[in-house]
């Protein structure tokens, strides 16, 4: 039996800065677990519903301290392989410089085993029964074999019914050019179910930051859901008859890299669970405000108890 939720793309090992401002003043980091697909596979299952993960990793400590990790939070690991060719990719966090509250990301990650995921790291049987499977425009970007890795794994799920979630997630650094980003990510789009992204991605891929014209654009394509994540100014989901609206929840920002992925999480867990496309949003703008609250992406993902705690604190006290 495969899990609920089965996720694709690497775990990386984050040094988040202790202080705040620029890394070559640092002296102190703090480790975590993370990678977008990761920490989604992470959050499922935080909210009740299996997960897997499909990966990379080196034959190294940090290869060692992702799977401890991973496998204690009940996540499935039968599909992480490890590499002895190559290292656990890692990156560095650098926080409130140059934009306080805002985060940077410095990689050290080529080459890495999770760039090396290939096609025979997909069983297509795994994929295909499960009921979402979920990657970024992140796995895509790491390789070649990364991005043919991606395309089996799509191939697997729509092939099966398996209901594809996509986050567009589109790093900048990993790609030479937005051209060679929107040629690859747009057929992914096509095959997609639920899609995540934000009006960054969408002016790449779109041309456009207009939320009409986002939402509508993408459901001509095909997608069932658009979720616009758009920061300080809330979130949106569409699908063909509704709406929804999420107003953001003003909070203490310590890191906010991983929101998105908590929001992600709590989005599909919601959605498989049968909440309404409000619901989940709501859910998922606790979980990703949650998130940013401490420094590193998984240690903060809510339990469905945390999240319901909250909404009932936002309804009590809707002005705080
Ligand atoms: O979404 C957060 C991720 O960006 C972070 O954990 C690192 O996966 C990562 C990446 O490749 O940027």
């Amino acid at each position: 039996m495969s899990p609920t939720v089965v996720t694709l793309g690497e775990s990386l090992i984050q040094l988040n800065a202790v202080t705040r401002g620029p890394l070559r003043h640092v002296t102190l980091f703090e480790r975590h677990v993370a990678g977008a697909e990761t920490t989604v596979a992470v959050c499922v299952r935080r909210q009740g519903l299996d997960s897997g993960l499909i990966t990379r990793v080196g034959d190294d400590e940090f290869g060692k301290c992702i799977i401890n990790w991973v496998r204690g939070e009940g996540v499935d690991i039968s599909h992480v392989k490890i590499d002895r060719e190559a290292p656990t990719g890692i990156y560095f966090v650098q926080r409130g410089f140059p934009i306080p509250s805002k985060s940077k990301m410095f990689y050290y990650r080529t080459g890495s085993a999770g760039s090396r995921l290939s096609p025979e790291d997909i069983d297509p049987d795994y994929i295909g029964s499960a009921k979402v499977f979920h990657v970024t425009g992140i796995t895509p970007a790491l390789s070649e074999t990364a991005k043919n890795a991606t395309y089996k794994a799509l191939e697997a799920a729509v092939s099966n019914n398996v209901s594809v979630s996509f986050d567009t997630n589109i790093r900048p650094v990993l790609w030479k050019t937005n051209e060679r980003a929107v040629k690859t990510l747009m057929p992914i789009i096509e095959k997609t179910n639920i899609l995540f992204t934000d009006p960054t991605d969408a002016i790449i891929l779109l041309g456009t930051t207009d939320q009409d014209t986002i939402i509508k654009s993408f459901l001509d394509m095909g997608v069932d859901i658009v979720v616009l994540k758009m920061g300080e100014r809330g979130a949106l989901a569409a699908d063909r008859n509704n709406r929804a609206f999420a107003a953001p929840i003003p909070v203490y920002v310590e890191d906010p890299i991983g929101a998105g992925d908590a929001f992600a999480g709590t989005f599909i867990t919601s959605i498989v669970k049968g909440r309404s496309l409000n619901e989940s949003l709501q859910r998922a703008t606790i979980a990703g405000t949650l998130v940013v609250t401490v420094r590193g992406d998984e240690e903060a993902l809510p339990t469905e108890e945390d999240i319901d705690t909250n909404i009932k604190h936002i309804s009590i006290h809707p002005k705080e």
